[in-house]
């Protein structure tokens, strides 16, 4: 390895997924760094090993940082900045920085920022494949699962980058080309001292940008730029001038740039107000990188992108009755809007299966809806009891320990018309290596049924 920069002591903190991208981005660079991990054998250790020498690499604690005389760190996400040896390292003026804060430095190509409390991973893959089909040569990543400097490479057009909190709290100065924050609703409230100081970590996406996209029904979404920064804002309602929006009519309803009906809901592959929502996001964003939104293009990836899975996905029919997949919702606002999404007043005909890791979550957004819409409530996890806490007394609330049991005892109980809709309000990781297990879990007992 190189001097330089010599008189900046780095470290790379994590060994995973990002912590590995950023030994591999510095060591292409001939960087020096050292690795730390509290852990004594991270995931990414062997690999790590091949790209920088054996004495570097720190494994066991993060106290060995205050050994090693370190000028500037490179966080990983899921280590809080408020971990006491941070913290003191901060205090010292050691610099806490994060992936993407290092791609910032190198990005070398106009690059859309988006982050949200919710639909982060749906928008950013819908503006990636409007990208494409315009023509334009497109890297998508970051929160999504390729980590930013991963995607680094010469020829992109365009980067695509989905942004989580955790990554936000590491980047001073994003200067995005586009700048989204999709909603803000509580998540992570284990990791955050209260929900306005979360909130205002989801604005700092918006920092330096050339222009920004924001939620018109969302007030927590409103950035506070120079006025010459050209903003577009996305709402579900009738839009004003140079806004996008929606209207309706006898035969349904339009996505639409203010007064200009652009595509019918019924050409449209994703659905759900939410969803409308994210796409009417996603062609905002298009707009503010000069691309056509009305066009053949544009219209064909509309048709043909019905979502990722685990996000409101239909398993099947058993006994007349829908089971829906929405492992993904991993917090409130998600368990929320997929229940007004799929909720009728008039049938209450949704079974919700719901519980798992809260992150300090307040349930009691859920009432409403579960009381508007939800004739019976399955409960599992870790958190299973605050929810039924949360809820009223009359809601109809069955409580388990596993997902299991619970499909097996809603197998007999279902009926025609009825909605089983998965959609846990809470991470996974009590039970699960992750929502995508969780989610497969349930696809599995469905399908068995
Ligand atoms: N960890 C330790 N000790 C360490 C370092 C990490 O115990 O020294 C633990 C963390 O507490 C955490 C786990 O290791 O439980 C993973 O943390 P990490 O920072 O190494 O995670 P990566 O593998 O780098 O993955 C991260 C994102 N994960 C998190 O922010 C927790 C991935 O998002 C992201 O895809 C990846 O970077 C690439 O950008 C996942 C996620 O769950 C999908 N994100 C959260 C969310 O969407 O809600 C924010
Ligand atoms: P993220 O990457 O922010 O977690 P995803 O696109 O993976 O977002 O979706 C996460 C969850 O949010 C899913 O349960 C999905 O159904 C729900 N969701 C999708 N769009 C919206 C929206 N506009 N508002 C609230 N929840 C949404």
């Amino acid at each position: 390895m190189s001097l330089i920069g010599s008189d900046r002591v780095r470290a790379v903190v994590g060994l995973g997924a990002t912590g590995l991208s950023c030994v591999r981005f510095l060591a292409s660079k001939g960087i020096d760094f050292y690795v730390v991990d509290s852990r004594e054998n991270p995931p990414g250790l062997e690999q790590a090993k091949l790209l920088c020498p054996e004495d570097r690499i720190l494994t066991g604690d993060l106290a060995v940082l205050e050994t090693l005389g370190v000028t500037e760190l490179y966080v990983s996400p899921g280590i809080a900045l408020r971990t006491p040896v941070l913290s003191r390292l901060a205090e010292k003026g050691v610099a806490m920085r994060g992936d993407i804060d290092l791609f910032c430095d190198y990005v070398d190509a106009p690059f859309v920022a988006i982050t949200g409390s919710n639909a982060k991973s749906t928008v950013t893959t819908l503006v990636a494949l409007l990208l494409q089909a315009c023509g334009k040569n497109v890297k998508a990543g970051g929160n999504l699962g390729l980590p930013a400097l991963d995607l680094l490479s010469s020829g992109t057009d365009y980067y695509v980058l989905e942004l989580s909190s955790f990554q936000l709290e590491t980047t001073p100065a994003l200067q995005a080309d586009v700048a989204c924050l999709l909603n803000v609703s509580e998540d992570h409230m284990d990791r955050y001292s209260d929900f306005y100081e979360y909130q205002r970590v989801k604005q700092r996406v918006y920092r330096g940008c050339k222009a920004a996209v924001c939620n018109k029904q969302d007030i927590l979404t409103a950035p506070l730029l120079a006025e010459a920064t050209p903003v577009r804002a996305f709402t579900t309602k009738s839009p004003d001038l140079k806004e996008f929006g929606m209207l309706k009519d006898d035969d349904g309803a339009w996505l639409c740039r203010g007064v200009e009906r652009l595509y019918h809901t019924s050409q449209i592959a994703l659905k759900g107000t939410h969803n409308y929502a994210n796409i009417l996001a996603a062609l905002a964003m298009l707009e503010l990188l000069g691309m056509d939104v009305l066009s053949e293009a544009v219209a064909k990836v509309l048709a043909e992108f019905g979502g990722l899975s685990h996000r409101c996905e239909s398993v099947r029919t058993y006994r007349g009755a829908t089971f829906i997949n929405d492992s993904k919702g991993t917090n409130v606002g998600a368990t929320l809007a997929a229940l007004q999404g799929l909720g009728s007043t008039s049938h209450k005909n949704i079974t919700l299966i719901a519980g798992g890791e809260g992150k300090g979550a307040d349930f009691s957004d859920l009432k409403k809806p579960v009381s508007d819409f939800v004739c019976t409530v399955y409960l599992f996890g870790k958190d299973a009891d605050n929810i039924a806490k949360a809820l009223s007394l009359d809601a109809n609330i069955k409580r388990f320990e596993t997902l299991d049991e619970i499909i097996h005892d809603i197998s007999s109980t279902v009926k025609e018309d009825d909605v089983v809709l998965f959609s846990p309000a809470c991470a996974s990781l009590d039970i699960y290596k992750n929502y995508e297990a969780r989610g497969e879990h349930f696809v599995n007992l469905v399908t068995a049924l």
